[in-house]
């Protein structure tokens, strides 16, 4: 082996050794850079003769080419080995399943809300919402509860801030204050369109449309228990018109209940009751007459005639005008359509309870 043949193999050995392109490029110059191996033996070309500096400068050529040769082959060997560990990093594997997102839903007391808006709403009722935090006025005074009701004391109402101490701040603990509101615009705005000329803040007892509303939405009580919750979700519906009597009450809620219910023949029962905003009023039972509850009644609903206190509080004359209301709890009707045995499964935000209603 003469000493080209070794200066190429020593390369080739050399480029082998590196394992990244810089370090390949390194050991590059110790043969092919400036004052690498065959740069200077070619600087020794210079002391021979014409014949030896021909045969000899061919033969450094020659290994000079086996170098570069070497080099690129390594060059191409590193790229390769680089492409194949990116690729392996990057592999994926496409007979994995995929990532499952899941699927969202509705909370089953805003199931039973939107079920009641539209039964309501194909008997022409609007939807009407307003505030959590109530003034005393709303909540108690216009809805006929005297100054020493007990629902009025802080053991069964929540107080708070804002407000004066006459007339206090509350968490509503009903919705009906809003329907108090509601008529209040609903009189207001068509007294205006009738061109009303009595003295303001005077009945109104002109011509007007009916009012139709339900009211949903959150209340609050100082209660809780497995079936009573500090907060709860409460529904209340008011009709007022020249001719509304307590017959379109005993309609209007059972075929409520017999389509939330799909059940064509649910009997209900309206039993004599007392509240102060209504009269005579009647509290509402329902009975299955088959399924796991049948043959018990069970208490759905409070109700009755709009009390002549409370429509003069909407600013009407009840010589002409009349109604009914009714009130309901969503989260119990919830209950009962799912069969759910303890309320505060509802506000516990358990997500095994509530992805079975999506
Ligand atoms: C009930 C029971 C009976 C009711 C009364 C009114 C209003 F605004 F007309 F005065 N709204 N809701 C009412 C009547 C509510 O809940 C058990």
């Amino acid at each position: 082996m003469n000493d080209l043949t070794t200066v190429v193999e020593t390369a080739r050995a050399a480029f082998e050794l590196a394992h990244t392109p810089a370090e390949l490029e390194n050991s590059k110059a110790l043969f092919l850079g400036k004052s690498g191996r065959i740069t200077e033996m070619m600087k020794g070309l210079a002391a021979l003769s014409v014949e030896e500096k021909k045969s000899r400068g061919a033969a450094i050529n020659l290994a000079k080419q086996g170098i570069e040769a070497a080099l690129t082959a390594r060059r191409q060997a590193l790229a390769d080995n680089e492409l194949q560990a990116q690729l392996q990093a990057e592999a994926l594997d496409v007979t994995l399943p995929g990532r499952q997102r899941g699927t969202g839903g509705l909370h089953p007391v805003s199931l039973t809300l939107e079920r009641i808006e539209a039964i309501f709403g194909s008997m022409g009722f609007e939807v009407a919402q307003g505030p959590e935090i109530e003034s005393d006025w709303f909540n108690f005074t216009a809805l006929n509860t005297p100054e020493d009701h007990p629902a009025r004391s802080m053991h069964d109402t929540f107080y708070v801030e804002g407000g004066s101490e006459q007339a206090p701040n509350l968490l509503r603990t009903h919705t009906s204050p809003m329907q108090i509101r509601h008529a209040v615009q609903h009189v207001k705005k068509h007294r205006a369109a009738a061109a009303d000329s009595t003295a303001e803040g005077a009945l109104f007892s002109g011509a007007m449309p009916e009012i139709r509303v339900i009211a949903p939405g959150r209340t609050y009580r100082v209660d809780s228990d497995a079936t009573h919750s500090p907060m709860f979700h409460q529904c209340e519906g008011l009709w007022v018109g020249e001719n509304v009597s307590f017959k379109d009450l005993k309609f209007v809620f059972t075929d409520f209940c017999r389509t939330f219910f799909e059940n064509p023949d649910l009997v209900l029962r309206f039993r004599p009751s007392f509240f102060p905003f209504t009269e005579p009023s009647a509290e509402i039972d329902i009975q299955f007459p088959s399924g796991p509850l049948a043959g018990r009644w069970l208490e759905v609903a409070g109700s009755g005639q709009v009390h002549p206190n409370v429509i003069r509080n909407m600013g009407l004359d009840p010589e002409r005008y009349i109604g009914f209301a009714f009130g309901m709890g969503p989260d119990r009707l919830t209950m009962l359509r799912y069969g759910v045995n303890d309320l505060r499964l509802f506000f516990d935000g358990d997500i095994r309870f509530l992805s079975q209603f999506r």
